[in-house]
């Protein structure tokens, strides 16, 4: 049973926003990577760039982690087993650029954690800055986005479904009763 609470329109706008947001913080985009997070991020990392080269004429590169936690996992109740970072495609060099790491949903913050420190592992980025679409809270590290597109508290016993046209056929935000 899933209840859409974001339409595509809403959606658009929300990421729309976050570019905006990210021109205003930025003080010039030409320093910008972006780095998207498997799958979903991913999408919402290329249409961020897409936008800001429509705004602002850049072309800012945009790269890939692929992060997952092992499927049993997902609604873990220990946290014995950390986020693992599978693979990074990262097409520039990340030393001394200002680099926005994109998800789609933030929950724990640990799957951050671990992009923070892939990204320290490939370079030494002068400042990294976290977008996402949605916060549905639970945080359990002192992780905090820089960029939000919408905050939607949610109980454990809920998850966000996003949904990208590229993969899902269409956009949307749903939260589902587990
Ligand atoms: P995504 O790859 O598009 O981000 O982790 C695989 C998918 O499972 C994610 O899609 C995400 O949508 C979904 N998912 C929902 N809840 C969770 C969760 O708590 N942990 C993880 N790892 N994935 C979740
Ligand atoms: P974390 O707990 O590390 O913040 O989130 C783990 C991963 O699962 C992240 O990539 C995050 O985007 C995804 N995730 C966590 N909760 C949800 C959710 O409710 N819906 C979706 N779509 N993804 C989620
Ligand atoms: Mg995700």
């Amino acid at each position: 049973m899933a209840k859409e609470v974001v339409d595509a329109i809403t959606m658009k706008r929300a990421l729309t926003r976050i570019t905006y947001e990210i021109i205003e913080r930025n003080k010039g985009i030409d320093n910008l990577v972006l780095v998207g997070i498997k799958t979903r991020g991913i999408y919402l990392a290329q249409r961020i760039a897409e936008r800001l080269e429509q705004l602002e004429n850049v072309k800012v590169p945009v790269g890939e982690l692929d992060i997952t936690l092992y499927r049993d996992d997902v609604h873990r109740s220990d946290h014995s087993v950390e986020p693992e970072v599978h693979g990074a495609n990262i097409p520039v060099d990340i030393t001394d650029k200002d680099v926005i790491l994109v998800d789609d949903v933030i929950f724990t913050g640990r799957t951050i954690r671990a992009a923070l420190d892939a990204l320290m592992d490939v370079g030494r980025p002068k400042r990294i800055e976290l977008a996402v679409l949605v916060d549905r809270g639970h945080r359990e590290l002192p992780i905090r986005p820089d960029f939000v597109g919408k905050n939607i508290p949610t109980s454990l016993h809920e998850q966000i479904r996003v949904s990208v046209s590229e993969i899902d056929g269409h956009d949307g935000i749903a939260i589902e009763k587990l």
